[in-house]
């Protein structure tokens, strides 16, 4: 088997990385505000690793852990702020942009040397050594890029702290940013001792009962225009009360809309308690959601995005965003 390796543009990054890691002994890891798979399991599986070569590694997540990711060896580790004041090395992993790192940004941009492991690209590249290929699926295929770099081998915790980044973040080597090396790196992960098992179990079949009856309702409520491009439904402040489920539980949601044959858009709509609904577009390549957001002062991707749209009722606040996707030529 192959064994994945940076593509030489980027091998003198690695390279630039491995050298301050091995020159430091005190390094903090920190990642985005509200962690997901990828952002726990790049941290994890880097801090396990380091800790294996001898190094001092503090982890912080200014969320803590959520209870989906608390079977990740090493969670119980992970710290909300720094204990202490100083690191000769803070790296950012997954973290989109440096402020998302929320109380810990100045503690990781306050190091005499500042690594950046991302894949995503947009505006907030920070530090003096860059590891950043928006090509990723994940920040868990460049850790392991790192680790192949830095000459640690694989043990089965690192192993599955890797691939729940790569599961979470490629919804189990489904979404489009899924790449042959994406692939490869999940086999020597597989072959490491990574136990997909588990990262199903935990991540994917963990979802609260409140959650899935809210699933339920959104799908018996859901609308579709006449051809079936547009799909959508609208949550209202009585489905939560009824299901007992939170705004947070409506991940799946959105998915479960696109999922629907034919459908090209799908808006997920959600009275909130404070007025307006908030809205997530997702559609397929061709169409351009962040222009619909953006109309109602919202953002984000072309293919998701989001927005809150002020309306007294659901019909009205749908109305208007099916209004201004005809506008597009969608309907
Ligand atoms: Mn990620």
């Amino acid at each position: 088997m192959t064994t994945p390796t940076p593509s030489d543009d980027h091998l003198a990054d690695f390279k630039a990385a491995a050298t301050a890691i091995q020159g430091a002994e005190r390094i903090a890891l920190a990642c985005h505000v509200n962690p997901d798979g990828d952002a726990l399991g790049s941290m994890l599986g880097l801090a396990i690793a380091l800790r294996s070569i001898g190094k001092h590694v503090d982890i912080l997540s200014a969320d803590g852990v959520p209870e989906t990711m608390k079977f990740l060896p090493g969670s119980a580790s992970v710290l909300r702020t720094s204990p202490i004041a100083t690191y000769d090395l803070g790296i950012g992993m997954d973290a989109g942009d440096a402020k998302r790192m929320g109380p810990n940004t100045d503690t990781i941009l306050g190091c005499p040397i500042v690594i950046d492991i991302d894949h995503h690209v947009t505006s907030g590249v920070f530090g003096n050594i860059r590891i950043v290929d928006g090509h990723r699926a994940s920040t868990c295929e460049l850790v392991y890029d790192l680790l192949v770099v830095l000459g640690i081998p694989l043990n089965p915790e690192i192993a599955q702290c890797l691939m729940c980044g790569i599961y979470t973040d490629t919804g189990g080597f489904r979404y489009p940013a899924t790449t042959a090396g994406t692939f490869q790196i999940g086999a020597a992960l597989r072959a490491a001792g990574a136990n997909a098992d588990a990262i199903v179990a935990n991540v994917f079949e963990n979802r609260t009962e409140t959650a899935q009856r809210l699933l339920g309702r959104a799908l018996v409520q859901m609308g579709r225009s006449d051809g079936g491009a547009i799909v959508w439904s609208v949550i209202t402040l009585s489905d939560f009360a009824a299901t007992g489920a939170l705004d947070s539980e409506t991940d799946g949601v959105s998915h479960a809309l696109r999922s629907v044959r034919g459908a090209k858009v799908a808006i997920l709509m959600r009275e909130q308690a404070s007025g307006g609904f908030r809205t997530s577009l997702r559609c397929s390549e061709g169409i351009d959601v962040s222009k619909v957001a953006a109309k109602f002062g919202g953002g984000g991707h072309r293919l998701a995005s989001g927005c809150t749209v002020p309306a007294a009722t659901g019909d009205e606040a749908l109305r208007q965003v099916l209004d201004v996707l005809a506008e597009a030529g969608v309907h």
